[in-house]
Order: structure tokens, then sequence, then C-alpha cells
């Protein structure tokens, strides 16, 4: 009754096969953004306004490349809340999670609010080629000095 056993040989090579399998449906199936996400992201930190109470980003200009894995770290050294506004660079972007105290938001994000200390980390993929507006949406700080710019560039470029 040996009708089910099989060389040793010809398992291993069953199971490098099956392995070989599993890995080519993976990567079939993972789109652009999932393979990314695998990649190790460059980190990245603007401080929304200063620790002397200024109105602006810092830094208040930065450049993405298409196709790359970033972690945008945003904190606020400042003593009043302030907000990451950029609508259209958000929908520019793959935004892999948002995190922040704990707590990680998957999905769409277009804005930000930190209160004085906060730090949330955006985790994403740009997608979208452009020159992007940032600015904080509290009353009178834009007016004051609180924009920035994100550009998306093309990769090679
Ligand atoms: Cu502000």
């Amino acid at each position: 009754m040996n009708q089910l056993a099989v060389e040793p040989g010809s398992l291993r090579q069953t199971l490098m096969g099956l392995v070989l399998a599993v890995v080519t449906v993976l990567t079939l199936t993972l789109g652009d953004g999932a393979i990314a996400a695998t990649a190790p992201a460059a980190s990245l930190t603007i401080h929304l306004g200063t620790a002397d109470g200024e109105l602006r980003f810092e830094p208040d200009q930065m450049q993405f490349v298409v196709g790359q894995r970033y972690k945008l770290v945003l904190d606020n050294p400042s003593s009043e809340k302030h907000y990451f506004t950029a609508k259209d660079f958000a929908d520019g972007i793959w935004t892999q999670k948002v995190q922040a105290a704990g707590v990680e938001v998957k999905g769409a994000i277009h804005e930000l609010e930190l209160k004085p200390g906060a730090i949330a980390e955006w985790v994403f993929v740009p997608q979208r080629p452009g020159l992007y507006e940032l600015h904080c949406a509290i009353a009178g700080h834009a007016a004051a000095g609180m924009v920035g710019q994100l550009e998306i560039v093309a990769s090679g470029s």
C-alpha cells in the first residue's frame, strides 16, 4: 500500500512549483500602490508653525516623485492649532495610511488638524505630477504666510 508515497526529490520539486505559482499570482494580483506599499518609505518632516509663534510651514516647499513611497511626518511645535490643508495634492496621491497617537486611518485624507504638540505620519505614494498648494485653514493664517507648495514630479525627471 505505497501508492501515496512520493520520492523526496519530486516532492521538493512539487513544493517549489507551488511556491513559484503563489508568488506569481501575488505579483499579478497586487496593484502599483500595493507593490509600492512594501518598499521602504523616504521620511520627510514638515513643521506646522514654529515654537515662537510664526505662522508658516517649515519647510514651505517640498518635492515628491511619482511611484515612490513617502512617510511625511507633520508636527506642530507651536502653542496653537494648525491645519495641513492640501486637497488637490491629496487627490494626486495614493494614501496608504495616516497614523497619529495610536490611531491608524486608512484611505483618502484631504486635511489634517494638529493641536499643539501633535504629531502625525502620512504614508503615501504620489501618482499625479503637478504643483499643488498647501495652506492652513485657520482664519487669517494663510493670509499671514502659512502657505506652501507641494510638487509631484514624474519619475526620472
Ligand atoms: Cu495655522
